[in-house]
């Protein structure tokens, strides 16, 4: 192929529409959302799709590179840190004979596909003027391969007339909490108010079918360029950015950053461009799920592995992902348990490097949750409800509620569950990969403070048992609630993790436990009393019926029908109000459910189903993380169908244009629920101490499901096929382990496959293990 013709396959899409996200026309209600839906990131820099080739006619919101990690206050008032952003290196500026171009040619010219596959967004226009016609394509990336990097390339057809062009590369501003240090040819610094640095090298070119037009004037980034091309010929801009910053556990810039970034924006596009491709494919290796049989939940999963992929960074254990990962600023930027919970599973079993990184971050702010803990008068470690750079609690005190009343935010001291979610991680991280550095230099840490703090938390009382007073569990329509079920639960269980853990590595590594006891000043005795006080902890559960009370009091609180609210556009507390919400049973999100789903454990036979049956009609969902958690439940449950309904809910709230906007950015954590709806739920994995166990129920619809897993260093490819019943498992690499199908125990060996021919029940396709 030559140069010119591989140069415009660049910009076309693959045309494998289950690859693609695509979008045409003008919208301009859509607009955020749309930047948000085909934001592209590499978890270090996120960029929103913001339109390039604007003219300058519309300044978009909130344009700029969203870097991970860059926290600060703006002003000496601002209430808490919040991400900021670099930036918009993209806005490009085009005039014919001295008019900016700004004419579209049919508003549906103008295309947007974000093509999932290569990791790119590519856009096309059609633009007139009086003498010339232009098609104008536009590939953006940010590497997957250096994340320090993007590029963008533009590809300009003179389609009729001449073109007497002036192109111009500009630079929309930084956040205003960024104060420039330098700028110079090619390169600014900045630094924040309390001194964090960021450094952007840029080089951009143009050229006229192939032969480089020199600058016309330069600004010390972007600049501009003049010529004259006829029709059928290409101008071409190629413009790449480099971007480093300080401030996590960093001395300032490292003073080979300059050199770095100039090396690096100065490589050739086609090499930046194939490496990320290169990267991107072998991320899909890893993960990609196949569905036959039910094409929207196909592209659904994509997006979603799409925007996981986007939002880690296996290299960087100082940050991990906020709500809207990098697609956009709702939440400041803050980390919430949505990264503990709903994303970690994809990354252990998908991308254990990238997971290891995110608990780093949880073992780096451990610091921070000490000192709330202490702060609040207890021991141990209590995470940040709402997490930045630092581990401070960064929750607002405040916010201005739907109804616009300025309310008190009472999360940050009260939802302390996110104590035990973070333990939770933990321990998935340590059974699924079985990492012993990780477990011996953070995750024994996290777990023992974590179950110091519970041991504090739940205090003795008359009765004998231990409470928990004074919480919010994640249904957060109540709040300051006493012996919350799921919080108890789990606080419970992290005790126990923590016994387990101290048991473990009194045990295998003495030597190192002895080190990590004097470190925490923790000694037998104290350890010694967490069995009993993890067995005291109420949870709530009714001996007789096995149903969990969601909190104490919960039974007797009005019981509200919500099937007589169906239908509305708003969520449930706007409508019946604050003080009627939390006087009822109307919960916003899985609480006893997401306990379900997390410990199923603690449901003995049929509890589970009862306690599903009574809250799931109770819930709102009136949070984004819930109608994943109930899809799992169902899913495990049998319930194919209910599960499938909750699957494509959970789909629509980022894909679906008549749903809430998502200007904010994307809902990171039902992008992880979709897998895991998908994977633990239709696949039915679930863990063992030798190796996996599945038990595919798959919704009727979906004919077959393959997808990939890592497990403790070896790499597995299953298939399930629903239309001739079989269940295969293959060995890509590692030491030989065992598999579970359906509770039945086999061997694989390296290289090996196991394909199990399943017989169908008559209920709900559930598979019974036959002929092996
Ligand atoms: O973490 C969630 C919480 O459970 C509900 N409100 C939104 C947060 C961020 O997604």
């Amino acid at each position: 192929m030559n140069d010119r013709v591989r140069q415009h396959q660049r910009y076309k899409a693959t045309n494998d529409h289950a690859w693609l996200l695509e979008a045409s026309g003008d919208d301009p209600l859509r607009e955020e959302s749309r930047q948000s839906r085909f934001a592209i990131s590499n978890g270090f820099l996120g960029v929103r799709a913001d339109r390039a080739a604007t003219n300058g006619e519309r300044a978009n919101w909130p344009s700029g590179t969203l870097i991970a990690g860059l926290f600060d206050r703006s002003f000496e008032a601002d209430a808490v840190p919040r991400l900021l952003s670099g930036p918009n290196w993209l806005q490009v500026r085009l005039s014919s004979r001295g008019s900016l171009v700004t004419r579209p040619a049919r508003a549906e010219t103008h295309q947007m596909h974000l093509d999932m596959k290569r990791g790119l967004l590519l856009v096309d226009h059609d633009y007139v003027d009086d003498v010339c016609a232009l098609r104008v394509h536009e590939l953006r990336l940010v590497s997957a391969a250096q994340r320090a990097i993007g590029l963008q390339a533009c590809r300009i057809e003179v389609l009729e007339g001449n073109f007497d062009f002036q192109l111009e590369a500009l630079f929309g501003p930084a956040d205003v909490a960024l104060i420039m240090d330098l700028e110079e040819p090619g390169q600014i610094v900045w630094h924040t108010r309390s001194g964090k640095a960021l450094m952007m090298a840029a080089q951009t070119c143009v050229s006229i079918a192939g032969a480089i037009v020199p600058q016309a004037a330069s600004a010390h980034l972007g600049g501009s360029w003049a010529g004259r091309a006829s029709e059928g010929q290409v101008v071409e801009l190629e413009r790449q950015v480099a971007f480093c910053r300080s401030g996590l556990g960093m001395e300032g810039i490292p003073a080979t950053a300059s050199a770095d970034l100039r090396a690096a924006v100065a490589q050739s596009s086609d090499d930046v461009l194939l490496d990320h491709e290169a990267a991107w494919a072998e991320r899909w290796l890893a993960c990609d799920i196949e569905i036959e049989g039910d094409p929207a939940a196909q592209k659904a999963l994509r997006f979603a592995a799409f925007h996981l992929n986007g939002a880690a960074n296996p290299d960087d254990g100082r940050v991990s992902i906020a709500a809207r990962a990098l697609t956009g600023l709702d939440y400041a930027g803050h980390v919430f348990w949505d990264t503990d919970i709903f994303l970690l599973p994809f990354y252990c079993l998908t991308w254990p490097k990238a997971a290891r990184a995110l608990l780093m971050y949880r073992f780096h702010t451990l610091d921070g949750a000490r000192a709330k803990a202490a702060r609040l008068g207890w021991k141990g470690a209590l995470y940040a409800w709402e997490s930045a750079d630092t581990g401070e609690d960064v929750t607002p005190a405040h916010s201005v509620a739907p109804d616009r009343r300025v309310t008190d935010i009472l999360c940050g001291t009260q939802e302390q569950h996110i104590s035990a979610d973070v333990a939770y991680a933990v321990w998935q991280y340590w059974t699924v990969t079985g990492n012993e550095a990780f477990l011996l230099n953070a995750g024994a840490e996290i777990l023992l403070e974590t179950a110091r703090f519970w041991v504090s938390r739940a205090v003795p009382e008359g009765d004998g048992q231990r409470h928990i007073r004074r919480v919010i569990g994640p249904d957060e329509y109540h709040e300051t609630i006493d012996d919350n079920a799921f919080t108890n639960v789990m606080a419970r269980w992290n005790i126990e993790r923590g016994v387990e853990v101290a048991e473990l590595l009194r045990s295998h590594w003495p030597d190192r436990w002895a080190s990590l006891c004097e470190h925490l000043s923790l000694d037998d005795t104290e350890i010694g009393r967490w069995p009993e006080a993890a067995r005291a902890i109420v949870t709530g559960k009714d001996a007789h019926s096995g149903l969990f009370e969601q909190f104490e009091g919960y039974f007797a609180l009005e019981p509200i029908d919500l099937a007589h609210y169906a239908g509305r556009s708003v969520p449930i507390d706007v409508v019946l109000g604050h003080e009627r919400t939390a006087k009822s049973q109307v919960i916003k999100q899985a609480d006893v459910v997401a306990l379900v789903a997390l410990l199923p454990e603690a449901f003995t036979a049929g509890d589970d189903v009862f306690n599903f049956a009574f809250y799931e009609p109770r819930c709102s969902h009136g949070s984004s993380l819930s109608t994943a958690m109930h899809g799992l439940v169902a899913a495990r449950l049998g319930q194919a169908d209910k599960a499938l309904d909750y699957f494509h809910r959970t789909a629509a709230i980022d894909l679906c244009n008549d749903k809430a906007a998502i200007g904010g950015g994307i809902h990171i954590a039902a992008q992880g629920g979709l897998w895991m709806m998908a994977v633990l739920g239709f696949a039915g994995v679930s863990f063992q101490p030798d190796g996996i166990s599945l038990k595919p129920q798959l919704p009727p619809c979906w004919s077959s499901m393959r997808f990939a897993l890592q497990w403790h260093d070896r790499s597995l490819r299953i298939a399930i096929n629903a239309v001739d019943r079989s269940v295969s498992v293959h060995l890509e690499r590692g030491e030989p382990m065992a598999i579970h199908i359906d509770d039945v125990r086999y061997w694989l060996q390296p290289g090996g496959t196991r394909q199990i021919t399943m017989k169908a029940t008559p209920l709900n396709r559930r598979f019974v293990a036959g002929v092996s």
